[in-house]
Order: structure tokens, then sequence, then C-alpha cells
């Protein structure tokens, strides 16, 4: 009888606090053709009963290392999630937890809508039983004036279980980006690589990079193409399989089939709520296309329920969430670093007790 009389009470949301946090980057991480050194975002806390759940809500927008604004991913700036969040918590307080979900598919910001919704299957136990798993695929990417070598010497360090890598391309002259290629192969025959050209190259430019590569050793190039619309010329031209990424950020996209289309590599903070991201990934699987989830630079706990979310959503595929190494400390939850910041540690914008 007791039991059934507490099914029946709804799970209520007691008390509700926000965070902001930055954290420096001990390396500048790649965004697009730009890069930052700093990482700003908010944690949401809720308390339901005795359960207490932690998310991180990071917009990926604002400026970059040269102060200029960050293009192409996140629309949303991080105050305006702070400030909308502000306008929504206290109507959240004292309100079943199904409230997230409402507010969830309400919001216009694709990273608050996310947030909300983990808030709410953190809460509901959907994650449990996963925690933050090494599998990624690691990131190569060149910093500013750094000797090719040194990038080798990092392909080299490599551990032996990497089966894939993913490459930064179309951001340095065609023949270095080349060479590196096939030193990269060179050291590790057996690799794969996932290329990334961020819209960087025409079609021509794609063509021509593509046709100086080894076909079997590539397993896509995300967003080949300046016009996402020449991606299937592309694809007929050189036979070179690829992904889609910054295309999925238009808030009109719709999955569409076209020749060589592989993978999405699907960023959730910049997608929206977990609906729609589940949704996008079973679109895909009926047309054969690999759902492959994606950083969009969060701390670790960003990081973690991304890396929990691909073990539950895409459990045959390794999510690409290395950019956590550039990381100077971890956010709440560790991933093995010396220093973790502690919530006592954040900025406090508001707490609903
Ligand atoms: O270019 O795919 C990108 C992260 C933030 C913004 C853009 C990109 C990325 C990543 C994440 O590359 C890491 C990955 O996809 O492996
Ligand atoms: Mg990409």
């Amino acid at each position: 009888m007791t039991a059934t009389l507490q099914q029946a009470t709804p799970l209520t949301l007691t008390q509700l606090s926000l965070y902001q946090f930055a954290i420096d980057l001990d390396k500048p991480l790649p965004v697009g053709k730009q890069r930052i050194e700093q990482r700003c975002g908010l944690v949401l806390v809720a308390q339901v009963g005795s359960q207490q759940e932690w998310v991180e809500i990071s917009p990926l927008s604002g400026a970059d290392n040269q102060g200029a604004s960050i293009i192409g991913f996140s629309q949303e700036t991080l105050d305006e999630v702070s400030q909308q969040l502000l306008a929504i918590l206290p109507e959240l307080q004292q309100q079943p937890i199904e409230r997230l979900l409402d507010l969830a598919e309400r919001s216009q910001l694709p990273s608050l809508a996310y947030g909300l919704s983990l808030m709410h299957a953190k809460l509901v136990g959907k994650l449990d039983g996963h925690s933050l798993s090494a599998r990624t695929v690691p990131l190569i990417y060149r910093q500013a004036n750094e000797p090719m070598s040194l990038v080798a010497k990092r392909v080299s360090a490599l551990p032996e279980t990497s089966l894939s890598v993913k490459v930064k391309v179309a951001q340095e002259p065609l023949e270095d980006e080349l060479q590196l290629i096939h030193q990269i192969l060179a050291i590790r025959p057996k690799l794969k690589l996932r290329l990334d050209a961020n819209r960087g190259f025409s079609l021509e430019q794609a063509i021509e990079f593509a046709a100086c590569l080894p076909l079997e050793s590539i397993e896509y190039i995300e967003e080949p193409c300046q016009n996402p619309q020449d991606n299937s010329a592309f694809y007929q031209a050189i036979e070179m399989p690829w992904a889609l990424d910054e295309s999925l950020n238009q808030p009109d996209y719709q999955f569409e089939m076209q020749p060589g289309l592989t993978a999405l590599i699907i960023k959730p903070t910049l997608l929206g709520n977990l609906e729609k991201l589940q949704g996008l990934i079973e679109t895909a699987g009926e047309h054969g296309v690999r759902a492959i989830l994606s950083s969009s630079l969060e701390a670790s706990l960003g990081i973690e329920a991304i890396s929990r979310l691909a073990q539950i959503l895409t459990p045959d595929e390794i999510p690409g969430i290395d950019t956590l190494g550039a990381f100077s400390q971890d956010l709440l939850v560790s991933s093995g670093k010396e220093h973790s910041l502690k919530l006592e540690d954040l900025t406090l914008l508001l707490a609903l007790k």
C-alpha cells in the first residue's frame, strides 16, 4: 500500500540552483577554423527528495582567442541562456519533474533545451549505470607554428588500441596537410582517418585533396565543401564517404539522404532536447547513416553526459570527445585531472530552496 502511494506521488523539484564557471585550456582548442583558450558555461543543480543531479549547459558561442565572435556553432549566447534560466527556475520549483520536459520542448535555445531534458533523464535514472568512458577518437591538429615533427610524435604516442583518429584539414596549405596524413599512415598504417574540413574547401579543392589520399584509409570527411550542396558532386567525383556536422546546426535542418552521406556528427548541445537527438539518430539509422555523438567543447561534466548518452543511444560508435584533454581542470566529475572544480568553487547565480 505504502509503495503504491509513493509511486503515485509525482517527483517534485525541491531545490534548484544555477552556477557559472570558466576553465582555462592548457592549449588552444579548434572551433572550426577559430581557436579558444578558455571555456565558460553554466551548471544547473536540481534536487528531488534526497537525490541531487547536475547538468552542464555550455552554448558554444562567445569570443575566440583573438576576441572575435565564434561563428557557426550555438546561435545563443551564454547570457541569453542564463537569463532564460533565471526566469524559468522560479516556475519550476515545487513542480513535478515533467515540467522540465515541457520547458525543454518550448525553449528556442538548443543548449538550454538539451540541458533541461538531460536533467530530467538524470533525475529519472535513465543515465544510471554508465560513466565517463575512456572510449574516444583522438583528435589530431597542429598548433600555430608547431613543427610537423611534433604532430607526428603525438601520432606515434597514440595507444595501440586506437583504431581511428580525427584529423583537422582545410586549415593549412594542401601539401602540408597531405604530408601529415601520409606521415600518420606511415607511422600507423592500419589507422582509419576521420577527416574534418569544416566546410573549408571549394568543390575543386576538395576533389583535388581527396584524390591524393588512399581511399581505404579514410572513414569519412566531415563537411568537405564550402557549399554543402556540392558534397554529392564531391562523392560522385571521388567516392570518398562524407559526413555532416555544421549543417545539422541550421535551425531548419531536415535529414535528407544523399549520395555518399555516411555519418551525422551530432553535437547534442547544438541540437536541442533528447527527444530530437533520439529522433535524428533513428532517422539516420533507417537510411544506413551512422550517428556519431561529439563534443561542443564541454567540460568534464558535459563530456561525461555525452559519453553516457553515446553508450545508450549509439552503442556501436565511439563518440568524439577527445577535446576534454585540453582542459586544465575537471568540472564536478573527475576525468582523472589533478584539479576538479567543486560547486563551491563556482559563481552562484541563483539558489532556490
Ligand atoms: O569541428 O567538429 C568540429 C568541437 C567543437 C566545434 C567543432 C568541432 C568539434 C570537434 C569535436 O571536433 C571533437 C570530435 O568531433 O571528435
Ligand atoms: Mg566537424
